[in-house]
């Protein structure tokens, strides 16, 4: 199909996630825009494109326009949410100048509260909620090492099927589900097992499934974001977690966490939006968290070591 038969996805971010979306339409010529703050990542993107590196270590550079004006994307009906949990607030600020009336955002955000912050500006139909377990490292601005095959889930509703089926035509693949809030816990339960752990220990998620104690860890992680999530009223719709986890380390084994990256490079870590939420709402209902809230209190000081070495 011919690039201008499809409509143009606007990609909000410009870090791994983000870089690895756009090259990925980019190759399949579904139009991509990138809207972006972070000066690096802009500026290598509009001088070189966007650099992917797929798992067989062959490396292709794509062409993407960017921008840092959220105006300049005025109209557009389909956009994606990849920055960090952390900078939702201004990705919404950013979508309520630009996305259309009709249009739809969608994140594909870790942690909690992502939805929420973007249906306060946008208004509830013009925000979906999907996961994925798509991993990329950032090896430098705008060049992206894509870890390997995973999934998009989304929410079943007409605007998200649309914006799925372009997705598939770039070749990631979708699965559709009826249970947002299913949805996001599942995720969190194997971004709050897998990211501090591996951000702590600075090992790949496959190594997880080699190191002593991590299988131990990693249920217990599980057992408390249950409990949790019970009490809220959401049902993880998995019989076996535990292997859900493992599976996702197995399949992303040769990743870097996205909070070991930001840990190595002394930026801001998704710990509050995973790990700390699963406290807090523990602590709302009584229940004890005591595993993630170590780790909680772990990355938080590991980060504040990296960020003052880096800086
Ligand atoms: O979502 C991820 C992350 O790193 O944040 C996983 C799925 C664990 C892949 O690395």
């Amino acid at each position: 199909m011919k690039g201008d038969a499809h409509p143009t996805i606007l990609i909000v971010g410009t870090g791994s996630m983000a870089s690895l979306f756009a090259a990925r339409l980019a190759e399949a010529h579904i139009p991509a825009i990138m809207l972006g703050s972070w000066q690096a990542g802009l500026e290598a993107i509009r001088e070189h494109g966007v650099r992917l590196i797929y798992p067989d270590s062959s490396e292709r550079t794509f062409p993407v326009k960017i921008t840092d004006d959220p105006k300049s994307c005025r109209g557009v009906h389909y956009a994606l949410v990849l920055v960090k949990s952390w900078g939702t607030k201004k990705a919404a600020a950013q979508l309520s100048q630009c996305l259309a009336l009709d249009g739809l955002a969608l994140t594909l955000q870790n942690g909690l509260g992502n939805m929420q912050v973007l249906s306060e500006k946008l208004g509830m139909n013009r925000v979906a909620q999907g996961i994925t377990t798509y991993g990329a490292n950032l090896i430098e601005p705008g060049r992206v090492k894509w870890a390997g095959e995973g999934s998009i889930t989304l929410t079943n509703q007409p605007l998200t099927e649309s914006i799925g089926t372009l997705l598939e035509t770039a070749g990631f693949r979708v699965d559709y589900t009826e249970d947002a809030s299913g949805l996001v816990w599942s995720k969190m339960m194997v971004n709050a097992a897998i990211n501090p752990l591996t951000a702590i220990l600075e090992v790949p998620n496959g190594a997880l499934l080699e190191l002593p104690y991590m299988s131990k860890l990693m249920s217990q992680i599980i057992q408390e974001t249950l409990a949790v999530a019970q009490a809220e009223g959401i049902t993880i719709p998995y019989e076996e977690p535990l292997s859900i986890v493992e599976d996702v380390a197995r399949r992303t084994g040769a990743n870097n966490s996205s909070m070991l990256q930001d840990i190595t490079r002394g930026t801001p870590t998704e710990i509050d939006a995973i790990n700390g939420a699963i406290v807090n709402l523990g602590d709302k209902h009584n229940l004890p968290t005591p595993v993630n809230r170590t780790l909680w209190q772990l990355i938080r000081a590991k980060a504040k070591i990296n960020r003052s070495e880096k800086s």
